[in-house]
């Protein structure tokens, strides 16, 4: 049993991906033989999601009544069963409900589908924006609201992203750092040829056009580290320009701002805990912890 539990705990840890991240993170991320869709990091997934699951249940019941419908016709009335078939034509009643009922479905099917295009097309007023451009093979972030940061985030290699703990194909040096809770409006641009800004967990998938400026928006509700890829295929290294966000507590992300503005984007994301490399932070409180416990 204990067995059981500790191998459970073990499948449990490697899903959300823990291993490599600080406490209180999650990790969302691509997982093998997952079967349904990433968990929702923000609510604009989390509606995507119930509108995929409110679609699944209609699609099952039309798709168990139809094949109802084919099993009767072919056990009931084939040319053993039913030697002299009747010669009706037409059932008015029959007829008024086979045009109705797809209606009334259909019609069911557009209120909450209208409401989520409304959600994703109409951003809310937004605390901060980010401009996001696609490159032949990589993505550049800007933050113009927080004096102009920028930078360009690369694929790691599989050997670099293994000592950091993060998955392969999807690590990059610089991950998109924002604030948890806060509305993030994105704008999105490419300079070369058509890149897709995608995040599975985030809902979200925007093209990146050349000389076109493209806009969504998303609210990360939890500290952790998501993980995307370019959507649109734009070369032979479409495969390597992953995208990596990492949510943080909004007091962190004051602070790697500060420290970005100063000593650079690689300095301060040396702040950001967990995915195997101990900020600088957590690094202080193990020293502390140390240090306490020799005296
Ligand atoms: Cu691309």
């Amino acid at each position: 049993m204990m067995r059981i539990l500790a191998g459970f705990h073990a499948l449990l840890l490697a899903a959300v991906g823990l291993a490599g991240a600080a406490a209180g993170e999650i990790v969302i991320k691509p997982e093998p033989w997952q079967m349904n869709l990433q968990s929702p990091a923000t609510p604009m997934m989390r509606s995507v999601s119930d509108l995929h699951s409110f679609l699944l249940i209609i699609i099952t019941v039309i798709v168990s009544f139809v094949l109802a419908l084919l099993l009767l016709i072919i056990l009931r009335f084939n040319a053993r069963a039913n030697p002299t078939p009747a010669k009706t034509t037409h059932n008015t009643t029959l007829e008024v409900l086979w045009t109705i009922v797809p209606v009334l479905i259909l019609v069911i099917i557009a209120v909450p589908s209208f409401r989520l295009l409304y959600q994703q097309r109409v951003i809310p007023q937004p605390d901060m924006t980010v401009k996001v451009t696609g490159n032949k093979w990589y993505w550049s972030y800007e933050y113009p609201d927080q004096g102009g940061i920028a930078f360009d985030s690369n694929i790691l290699s599989d050997q670099d992203a293994d000592a950091r703990g993060e998955p392969r194909h999807l690590a990059v040096d610089n991950p998109l750092v924002v604030p948890v809770n806060k509305t993030v409006k994105v704008i999105v641009t490419a300079s070369d040829v058509i890149h897709s800004w995608t995040v599975a967990s985030f809902g979200q998938k925007i093209d990146a056009i050349p000389g076109r400026l493209n806009e969504d928006w998303f609210r990360v509700e939890q500290p952790g580290v998501f993980y995307g890829q370019c959507s649109e295929l734009c070369g032979k290294d479409h495969a390597f320009m992953p995208v990596t966000v990492r949510g943080v507590p909004e007091a962190e992300f004051n602070a790697w701002v500060e420290k970005a503005k100063t000593a650079g984007v690689e300095e301060a994301n040396k702040m950001l805990a967990g995915l195997g490399r101990p900020s600088a932070r957590f690094a202080e409180a193990a020293a502390g912890a140390v240090a306490s416990e020799k005296q």
